[in-house]
C-alpha cells in the first residue's frame, strides 16, 4: 500500500467514525481472534468465567477477563459466581475460593510464592470432572491479576489452551518505573508529550488514563512508580503534594503497584525550615521520621524513597562531609519502621581528574555492608550513562552484601528520542547477562539484583511513548523485571503480536528488524566502543566534537581521545586502570588489545588507526565502514517496512514509516558528521562505501544548532 492510500484508508476511517489505531491500547488490544480453527477451539474451552473475591484486585482481573474474552471471542463470556458449576475459566486464592483450595494446587502455589500465579488445566475426559476447566490460581489477590493478563497474553498470542500447566512468580522483588517527570508537567528526558500526572488536577481528577496506566504495568508485573524526578523539588513532599500522590496511589493499589517519591535531601532546608539537611544533625533525623509518619498516615503502603545525591549538583550527605550511607541510612531508619525502603543511586562523578568511568565504583565499594537492611543500591546499566553500548558496571560484581537495583533506561536520551527506532530489550539482555566472574564463574548481573528501575518514556501523547515502537522498550523492561531471563527474540514476538497482528508475515521480518535495530544504531552513533558523542545538552543528534560543556566529562573530546596516533580512551594499566575495578578474566579480556571485543575496543584501548582489526581492515576502514553498515541497516528496515504494508492498520503503519523516513536521514547526518570529524585526525581517505561521500562539509555539520 502506498503513503498516500495509507493516508486515505486513514481518513476514511476517520470520516466514518471508525476507532483509529492510535496505540493507545498498547500490548492490550483484544481484537476477535480471525483464526476459524483457533477461534472455535478457545470459544469450546471458555464458556464462562468465575473470578472469586470482591476486592478492588478481584474485580480489576474480573474486568479484564471480561473485557479481554469480549474482544478475542467476539462475544459475551458469562461470568457465574461459584466456580464448581460449570464456570471454565476458575479464578482465585485458595482462600476465597472454595473450589479453587480443593484442587490440589499446593506445590504450584507454594512455588509461585506471593505475587505469582498457577494456569493450570483440569478434569476433562480423564479428570475427576466431566468437563475440563483452565484454573487461574495464586495466593493472592494479585497474584490472580498477574495470572490474569498472562492467560489472556495466552490468548493473544494464539498459544493452544488445551493441557495447560504454568507457574510462575517474578524473579525480582522491585519492578519498578522511574518517571523523570516535573511537577511543573514537564518531562526531564521525556519525548513523548507532558507528564501523565496532572498535578494541578489532583487530588480531585483522577484521570481515567491512570487506571490504563496501572493495567498496562500490571499486565507486565511492575509493582512500583517513581513519580517524579530524581532531580528533584522539595514541593514533592509537603502535604498538598503527599495528597495529590495519595490520590493517585489510590488507582494503582489495586493493581498491585505502590507509589514512590524521589526525596530531595536537602528538603529539611527547604521546606522544613530548618538550618541544615546533615544526616547525622537530630533535627533532621526527627524531621524524616515525622515526614514518614505523614506519608504513611496519607498512603500506607507508600514504596519509599528514590534518591540521587551529591550527583549533577544535587545536594547529598557529602555536603555535610558525611558518607552516602549516611544519608542513605538516615532516610531508611525513617522508612524502617512502615515497611518502605530507599533507593540510592550511584551514578555519581565529579569532575576531578579521575575517569569518570571509574568514580561510582570508587565511591560505593568502601561502603558495601555499611547500609542498613532497607537501603538499596541503584545502579545503571553501565559505567558511565545510558549509551548506546557500555560494558556493564563493575559495580554489580563488588557490592556482595547490598541489595542492588539495576537502572535501565526506557526513554532513549541517547538513542534518538522516539523517533529512531530502536528496540533495546538486547541491550538490557546483554547486561543481564554479563557474568561478573568475581566467583570465577558467575553470578551474573542478573543473579546479584533485587529489582529492575526503568527511566520510564510515557507521557500524555496518544501513543504513551511518541512512537508506537517506543513502546516496545517499555514492555519489554516490564517483562525482564519479571523474569530477566526472558530472550529479546522471545519478547519482540510476543510484543509485536499482542501490539498488531499475529501474521507471520509480519510478526517474522519486523522481529529481525526490531533485534538488530539496537546494533544498528550503535553502528551509526558510536561504533566500536565509543561512546557519548552525542550534540551537548539534549544529546540529539551527533556532536562528536563537542569542547565547550561547563566540565570536562561532558565533552565528546573527553571521551573519544581522538588525535594523530588513535583513537579511544585507555583504561587499561598504562591509562586510566578502569580494567582493575573488574574480576581477573574481564580484566584480562578488557585488558588486552588482542582479547578485547571489539565492540568494547574503543572503551578500553587508545588504538592506532593503522590497528589491523579482525576483519583485515585498519582500525581507520573499520571505524568508516561499521559507521556506512549502520547507515545501511537502517535503509533496510525502510524496505522492510514498506513491503508490509497493508498487513496492519494505516495509522500505525503511516506513523513508523515516516520515523524511519527520519531515522535514515539522521543515521546518515551522524555517520557524514562523524566521519568528516575523525578523518580531521586520522588524515586518511575515506574508503568507498555503500554511503558514498559525506554529502555536507563537517563545518556545515557543526553548525547545526
Ligand atoms: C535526571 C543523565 C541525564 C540527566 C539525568 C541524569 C541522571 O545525566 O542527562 O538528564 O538526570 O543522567 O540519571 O540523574
Amino acid at each position: 500500500m502506498s503513503a498516500r492510500l495509507a493516508l486515505a484508508l486513514g481518513l476514511l476511517l476517520w470520516a466514518t467514525g471508525a476507532r483509529a489505531e492510535d496505540g493507545y491500547e498498547l500490548w492490550l488490544r483484544y481484537p476477535q481472534v480471525s483464526d476459524a480453527a483457533r477461534l472455535a477451539q478457545y470459544r469450546a474451552a471458555v464458556t464462562s468465567i468465575s473470578v472469586a473475591g470482591d476486592s478492588p484486585t478481584a474485580r480489576a482481573a474480573r474486568d479484564e477477563l471480561t473485557r479481554g474474552l469480549r474482544g478475542l471471542l467476539g462475544t459475551d463470556v458469562p461470568v457465574v459466581r461459584d466456580g464448581t458449576r460449570g464456570a471454565l475459566v476458575i479464578a482465585g486464592t485458595p482462600s476465597n475460593s472454595p473450589a479453587i483450595a480443593a484442587l490440589g494446587l499446593r506445590a504450584g502455589l507454594s512455588r509461585a510464592g506471593a505475587e505469582g500465579y498457577v494456569i493450570r488445566t483440569i478434569g476433562g475426559p480423564k479428570g475427576p470432572q466431566t468437563r475440563s476447566a483452565i484454573v487461574i490460581a495464586g495466593n493472592s489477590d494479585i497474584g490472580v491479576l498477574y495470572g490474569t493478563f498472562a492467560f489472556l497474553r495466552l490468548l493473544q498470542t494464539r498459544q493452544p489452551i488445551d493441557a495447560l500447566d504454568i507457574v510462575e512468580w517474578p524473579r525480582l522483588r522491585h519492578r519498578i518505573l522511574d518517571h523523570w517527570d516535573n511537577l511543573d508537567g514537564t518531562v526531564e528526558r521525556g519525548y513523548a508529550g507532558s507528564s501523565l500526572w496532572n498535578w494541578d488536577a489532583l487530588p480531585g481528577v483522577k484521570a481515567p488514563r491512570y487506571t490504563d496506566y496501572a493495567r498496562a504495568n500490571a499486565s507486565l508485573g511492575i509493582n512500583g512508580t517513581v513519580l517524579n524526578n530524581v532531580n528533584a523539588k522539595a514541593a514533592s513532599l509537603t502535604p498538598e503534594y503527599i495528597r495529590k500522590t495519595a490520590a493517585l496511589a489510590e488507582v494503582f493499589r489495586p493493581y498491585g503497584i505502590r507509589v514512590y517519591l524521589s526525596a530531595r535531601f536537602s528538603a529539611p532546608i527547604e521546606i522544613g525550615g530548618l538550618k541544615t539537611a546533615d544526616p547525622l544533625a537530630p533535627e533532621v533525623r526527627a524531621w524524616w521520621a515525622r515526614k514518614a509518619d505523614e506519608i504513611y498516615a496519607a498512603i500506607p503502603d507508600f514504596g519509599g524513597f528514590l534518591v540521587k545525591a551529591n550527583s549533577e549538583g544535587q545536594p547529598g550527605p557529602q555536603d555535610y562531609k558525611r558518607t552516602h550511607a549516611d544519608g542513605a541510612n538516615m532516610l531508611a531508619e525513617a522508612l524502617a519502621a512502615h515497611g518502605g525502603i530507599v533507593m540510592w543511586r550511584a551514578f555519581v562523578y565529579a569532575d576531578q581528574g579521575e575517569d569518570r568511568a571509574k568514580q561510582a565504583y570508587g565511591e560505593f565499594t568502601p561502603l558495601d555492608g555499611t547500609f542498613r537492611p532497607n537501603v538499596l543500591l541503584q545502579i545503571k546499566n553501565g559505567p558511565i550513562d545510558f549509551q548506546p553500548r557500555e560494558p556493564f558496571s563493575p559495580l554489580f560484581g563488588a557490592m556482595p552484601q547490598t541489595p542492588l537495583v539495576l537502572e535501565l533506561q526506557i526513554t532513549k536520551e541517547y538513542l534518538g528520542f522516539a523517533t529512531h527506532l530502536v528496540y533495546v530489550a538486547p541491550l538490557y539482555e546483554e547486561v543481564l547477562a554479563a557474568d561478573t566472574h568475581v566467583r570465577g564463574t558467575g553470578p551474573t548481573v542478573r543473579e546479584v539484583l533485587r529489582g529492575a528501575a526503568g527511566v520510564a518514556n510515557t507521557g500524555t501523547s496518544r501513543n504513551w511513548c511518541g512512537a508506537v515502537f517506543a513502546c516496545a522498550n517499555w514492555h519489554a523492561f516490564g517483562r525482564l523485571a519479571w523474569n530477566p531471563s526472558l530472550p529479546s527474540s522471545a519478547l519482540a514476538d510476543e510484543w509485536l503480536r499482542m501490539t498488531f497482528t499475529n501474521d507471520p508475515a509480519f510478526v517474522e521480518p519486523v522481529k529481525a528488524m526490531m533485534l538488530t535495530s539496537r546494533q544498528t544504531a550503535v553502528d551509526y552513533m558510536t561504533p566500536l566502543g565509543l561512546t557519548h558523542l552525542m550534540a551537548r545538552g539534549h544529546h540529539y543528534g551527533p556532536g562528536p566534537w563537542v569542547n565547550d560543556a561547563g566540565r570536562a566529562d561532558q565533552n565528546s573530546v573527553y571521551f573519544h581521545r581522538a588525535d594523530a596516533a588513535g583513537i579511544g580512551f585507555d583504561r587499561t594499566a598504562t591509562g586510566s586502570n578502569a580494567v582493575a575495578q573488574y574480576a581477573g578474566p574481564w580484566r584480562e579480556t578488557f585488558g588486552r588489545l588482542d582479547r578485547v571485543p571489539e565492540d568494547y575496543l574503543l572503551w578500553f584501548h587508545h588504538v592506532p588507526w593503522d590497528h589491523r582489526m579482525a576483519s583485515g581492515r585498519t582500525l581507520w576502514n573499520e571505524l568508516t565502514s561499521r559507521y556506512c553498515r549502520g547507515v545501511e541497516a537502517v535503509r533496510g528496515m525502510r524496505a522492510t517496512w514498506s513491503s508490509l504494508a497493508g498487513k496492519i492498520d494505516p495509522e500505525r503503519y503511516e506513523e513508523t514509516r515516516a520515523f524511519l523516513g527520519t531515522q535514515e536521514q539522521e543515521a546518515r547526518w551522524w555517520r557524514d558528521a562523524s566521519v568528516l570529524y575523525f578523518q580531521t585526525f586520522s588524515k586518511q581517505p575515506i574508503a568507498p562505501d555503500a554511503c558514498g561521500p559525506p554529502e555536507r562539509t563537517l563545518e556545515y555539520y557543526r553548525s547545526i544548532k
